[in-house]
Order: C-alpha cells, then structure tokens, then sequence
C-alpha cells in the first residue's frame, strides 16, 4: 500500500462511533429470543460492555439508551458509572410504542390524552439529557395506520407537527433533536415519518435544532442511500445515523455485511463535506452523530458489537483514501470510467495493515476480535451473569 498521509491516522484516531445499550441485553425476532450466554442483565452490565467495546476498538467512547428500558432511580449515579467505565452516555431514545395506549400511535394518536402522554415521557427523557449531557435527543416514532381510511392522513401529519413543536420548544440550548424515518413496520399502510423527505420538511419547519437521522434499514430495496446522506448534508439536515445491515426489511444486522460498497459510498459523502468548501456541509459533517442501531439474535453480542465498529472503521479508512481532486477532475472532464475507477482503487484497498498501525499508536489491540476471542471477557461475564433468559427491552 502506498503511503498514507497522517492526516488519514490523524483522521481515523478521532472517528467515534456510539453503540446502543439495546444491542447488549438479550434481543431478537417475534419468533423466538435465543438466551445469550454472559449477555448483560440490566443497564450497568450493558454500560460495562458497552466500555469493553470501547477498550478493544478505541472508537466507541458513548453509548446510546432506550428510555424506560434503561430505566434507573438515579441518572447522576448511571453517569458517574458510565464515566468510571471510561464511556459517556450518548444520544437518550425515548420508547413511545411499548404502553397499551400506544396501539393508534404516540404523537399522531386521534385522542390528545394519548398524544400528552408522549409528548410527557419526551419531555421527561429531555430532562434525562441535562443530567447525562447527552446531546442528542433521538426520535423513532412507530406511528402509523394499517388500512386505507383507517384515519384522516393530513390531520395525522398536523399532530406530529404540533407534537414535534412541542418537544422542539423544550430543548435546551446545544441539544439536538434527531428526527429517525421508516417506510413501513409496524404500520403496514401509512408509517408517519416514512422517509428521508417526510423527516427533511418536518425539520426544517422547526428549526436549526431539529436534524435528520438516517437509520440504513429503513429504506425500500435499491434506494440510494448515500445520494440521501448528500442531499441532506447539502441542506445542513444530517444528524446522525442508525448503523447497520438489511437484506430483506429492517434487519438489523452487522453494519457492513451485506451492502459494503453501499456503506463505503456513504463514508465518501461524508469525507467529501467535511472537507468541502461549503461550510454548512463541513459544519454538518463534523456533527453528525455516528451510532448503530442493531440487536443480535443468534450472533454472539459482543463480538457482533465489536465487528459493528471494526467494519465502519475500515470503511472509513477506504473512504479516506480516495483521491478526491483526482475524482473531481474526472467528473468534470465527463470520464465516467475513470471516476469510477478512483473510488474502486480506494474501496479495493486492503486497510487492515493501516488499521493495525494506527490502533497500535492508540494503544488498543491490534486486532480487536482476536484480543475479544482469546481473552477472559466471555467467560467472566458467562460466570458473573449466567445465562438471562427473555427478551431484555427490544421491539420482538
Ligand atoms: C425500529 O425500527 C428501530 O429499529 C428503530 O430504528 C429505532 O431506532 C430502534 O428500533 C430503537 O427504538
Ligand atoms: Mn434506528
Ligand atoms: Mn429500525
């Protein structure tokens, strides 16, 4: 491999990646919840693998909560934990689809008792926020219908509107609220936020504040997604990412395992911005909020994580290497195979020797999975904690 500039391992030793309290306990499909032997119990068992993580990759410093799931008495003490495991608490998820009341929608439910009472746990999560200083405030909505007729769409689209506005109001200064999409599931008609344009207008109707997030399993087969991630950082409108994989509907798995081209054209928009002249594109770019969003079933959860992150890395590093004067010139000179031909140079580079380089300068182990397999983590964690039986907080 030719030489790598060090701003590539300057760069590559500031990439974070949040990942998701929900992604540690046990999880799975509506069929059945395999019990994961050592998987963590309750949220300080998430938090300590959480930092397990961070320890063996070097680029997973927070982690995101699924509020009442991670529910605790005492947030300074959560935080103060989090600290001393060497992490920080990350973007806070309010759970708006799991109570009784929820079965016609949260914010866009037709009663306003129900709509209140969505907008009081969003509320209450915002409060959460101040004491972990978390800055993002991360909104999935399962709201939708099931059939045509089934209720008025237009006045469904002015309730999240107004609940929206109310939540946007309580936000306190330097937090951020990130507006998640989904084409389908659990509605099957009419989902409310359904995708990238529904998020991008309600967001601009609120305010600098109000971002969109872009959850890679959220979208119907052969969309565009990186063409996505440019418009929305063109519009200063990217906040974060929900990381991982589908082959079929919201799969949930290993980021990077089934689209990595897909992944790496993503992590080129994103290097593009940040580095462009535009600053509202390279203002965005530095902020956006890199996170997974993923629950194993049958994979072992640990190492599932650690791979999670190892996979964004290298698609990082491969975006990275683009010569992106080389492409601009190309593009301009309409040289459609030569442009091309410069990101599949980049995409085809063999990055572990880089990666094993810059991990030894971060003082992480140079090959995080193999460090995860030979040492005592699985097994303390099979001792200490058993094997939990049931599904710990996800949507099955
Ligand atoms: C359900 O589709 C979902 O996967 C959303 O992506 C949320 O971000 C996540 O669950 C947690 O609520
Ligand atoms: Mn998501
Ligand atoms: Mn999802």
């Amino acid at each position: 491999m030719a030489q790598v500039s060090p701003s590539v391992h300057k760069a590559l030793k500031h990439q974070r990646i949040e990942t998701p309290s929900w992604g540690y306990g046990n999880s799975g499909t509506r069929f059945k919840t395999f019990a994961a032997p050592g998987a963590a119990r309750n949220v300080w068992e998430k938090l300590e693998d959480a930092a397990l993580i961070h320890r063996l990759s070097g680029i997973a410093p927070s982690v995101a909560l699924h509020i009442p799931w991670d529910w605790v008495e005492d947030w300074e003490q959560l935080n103060a934990y989090a600290q001393e495991q060497g992490i920080q608490i990350g973007a806070i998820n309010p759970n708006l689809f799991q109570d009784e009341e929820y079965r016609l929608g949260s914010i866009a439910h037709p009663d306003p008792k129900v709509r209140s009472k969505a907008i009081r746990h969003i509320l209450e999560c915002i409060e959460i926020m101040q004491v972990t200083g978390s800055r993002d405030l991360s909104l999935w909505f399962a709201d939708g219908t099931n059939y045509a007729g089934q209720d008025d769409l237009r006045s469904r689209k002015q309730r999240v509107r107004e609940g929206l506005e109310q939540v946007y109001a309580a936000l306190p200064e330097g937090k951020r609220m990130l507006l998640e999409y989904k084409f389908f599931e659990p509605a099957f008609y009419f989902t409310d936020v359904f995708d990238w344009g529904a998020a991008l207008l309600y967001c601009q109707a609120l305010g600098e504040k109000a971002q969109v997030l872009v959850d890679l399993g959220h979208h119907a087969q052969a969309t565009n997604i990186e063409a996505i991630v440019a418009f929305l950082l063109d519009e200063g409108k990217l906040g974060g990412f929900h990381f991982n994989a589908r082959r079929y509907a919201d799969d949930d798995l290993i980021v990077g395992s089934t689209h990595p081209f897909e992944l790496f054209c993503i992590y080129t928009e994103l290097v593009a911005a940040e580095h462009s002249s535009d600053p509202r594109a390279a203002h965005t770019a530095r902020n956006v909020a890199y996170m997974i969003d993923q629950s194993h079933n049958i994979e072992p959860k640990l190492e599932a994580m650690l791979q999670s992150v190892l996979n964004c890395q290298e698609a990082y590093a491969k975006a990275l290497l683009v010569d992106y004067p080389a492409l601009r010139q190309a593009q301009q000179h309409g040289d459609v195979l030569e442009a091309h031909r410069i990101l599949l140079e980049a995409f085809k580079t063999d990055v572990r020797p880089l990666l094993a380089e810059v991990r030894e300068e971060m003082g992480v182990p140079p090959d995080p999975i193999r460090a995860l397999r030979q040492g005592e983590y699985l097994s303390q964690r099979i001792q200490r904690r058993g094997t939990p039986s049931g599904a710990s907080g996800y949507p099955t």
